[in-house]
């Protein structure tokens, strides 16, 4: 099957999508032919795939027929309005959006964590948010030795986050302060150059935001266990690439530094780069576009009986979105799960 394969990228045009294309290259993804979609003003454009150009399409409801694969990042809207037309005409989506995450006919997927989930897709399978990803890579092995109970995380996360338009204010607020002009702010309700936001996607009636609750509830649902508890609070800083994190956790049992650190480096996805006396530990500015999640600082917490405390850093275009759902789409062939069984679940 694999060998005949059409893939659809889907957001085609932005900071993920055009990650994609790039990741489903440079890892050799085995489809036959790979389209690209976006919405109606960059129908006709070109994007990259290896040495080649792709024409943009425009994304419509009835162009899944044909198309055995579609990987979407072009927002929650686009996701909730046209991936029930995919699955429809029996083609699998991996949605990078939050749309469809905790909805359970989903499965909500680290092929790390959990790739077991995929057996039982129906047709739309979800991509985490990028700090909850990076997050349960490490925090898995801990959980399988020594029983996760509750999580403390402070995010301090890149502008990339929010797509190509992200990007476009920072550099644009950058170079007007140095020219003296006042920064405008588009993106986000206040300045991001040289600040630091407590604030990313919308407030909630709990008054979280709603990425911090992301993290609460996504992370619940991919260890398939209720009883980890997480209380999260989600910065944006002034960094184009890479989330990082700090990270405490509260365990069953006890678990030293020295165990955590030997057991992450063999974990999958996992790189440790921990060492104080050589001032070596993960940084943003040094991860863009690896694949790995890397952590650091890890060091027992003296405030209790059992914790730990690191510092965990990825590439949260690549990790984040674009390599995680490529991770997904290969799953998927190994399984030979590409296929769509009940065609009117989503409709
Ligand atoms: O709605 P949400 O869920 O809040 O998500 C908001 C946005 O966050 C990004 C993504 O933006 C998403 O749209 N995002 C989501 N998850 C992310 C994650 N984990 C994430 N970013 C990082 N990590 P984006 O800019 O990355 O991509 C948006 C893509 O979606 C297409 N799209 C939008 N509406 C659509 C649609 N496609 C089909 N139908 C619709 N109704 C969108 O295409 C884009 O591909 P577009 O044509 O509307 O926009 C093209 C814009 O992209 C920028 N651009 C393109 N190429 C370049 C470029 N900029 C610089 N260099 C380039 N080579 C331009 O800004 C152009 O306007
Ligand atoms: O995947 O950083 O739910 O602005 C939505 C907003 C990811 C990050 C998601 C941001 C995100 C994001």
């Amino acid at each position: 099957m694999s060998q005949n394969l059409t893939v659809a990228v889907v957001g085609a045009t932005g900071a993920v999508g055009r990650e994609m294309l790039k990741t489903l290259h440079a890892r050799q993804f085995p489809a036959a032919s790979i389209r690209a979609f976006a919405s109606a003003r960059s129908a006709g454009s070109k994007v990259a795939y290896g040495d080649t150009e792709l024409t943009v399409e425009e994304l419509k409801e009835d162009i899944f027929d044909g198309i055995h694969l579609a990987i979407f990042s072009a927002g929650g809207a686009t996701s909730s309005k046209f991936a029930p037309y995919a699955a429809h005409a029996g083609c699998v989506v991996v949605d990078n959006s939050a749309a469809w995450r905790m909805d359970d006919r989903c499965p909500l997927v680290v092929p790390e964590v959990n790739a077991h989930a995929l057996e039982k897709h129906q047709g739309i399978i979800a991509n985490p948010n990028c700090s909850t990803i990076q997050m349960l890579v490490v925090l898995k092995p801990l959980h399988d030795v020594a029983g996760i109970r509750r999580v403390i995380v402070s995010t301090y996360q890149a502008v990339s986050g929010t797509g190509q338009k992200g990007i476009e204010e920072l550099e644009r607020q950058v170079r007007d302060l140095f020219n003296g002009r006042d920064p405008e702010n588009k993106t986000y309700p206040y300045r991001i150059a040289f600040n630091v936001l407590p604030h990313i996607d919308v407030f909630l009636e709990n008054d979280y935001t709603k990425e911090e609750m992301k993290m609460v509830n996504e992370t619940v649902k991919i260890l398939e266990d209720p009883s980890v508890r997480v209380t999260a609070t989600c910065a944006r800083v002034p960094v184009f690439f890479c989330h990082a994190e700090s990270v405490n956790i509260e365990t069953e049992k006890k678990i030293s530094a020295k165990e955590a650190r030997i057991l992450l480096s063999q974990a999958p996805g996992v790189k440790v780069i921990d060492n104080p006396r050589e001032l070596l530990y993960p940084m943003p500015a040094y991860c863009i576009g690896d694949d790995p999640t890397y952590v650091g600082r890890i060091r027992e917490d003296e405030t209790i009986d059992n914790g730990l405390n690191m510092w965990i850093v990825a590439d949260n275009v690549r990790k984040g979105a674009a390599l995680n759902a490529v991770q997904i789409a290969e799953e998927l062939i190994r399984r030979d799960l590409v296929r769509v069984t009940d065609k009117s679940v989503f409709m």
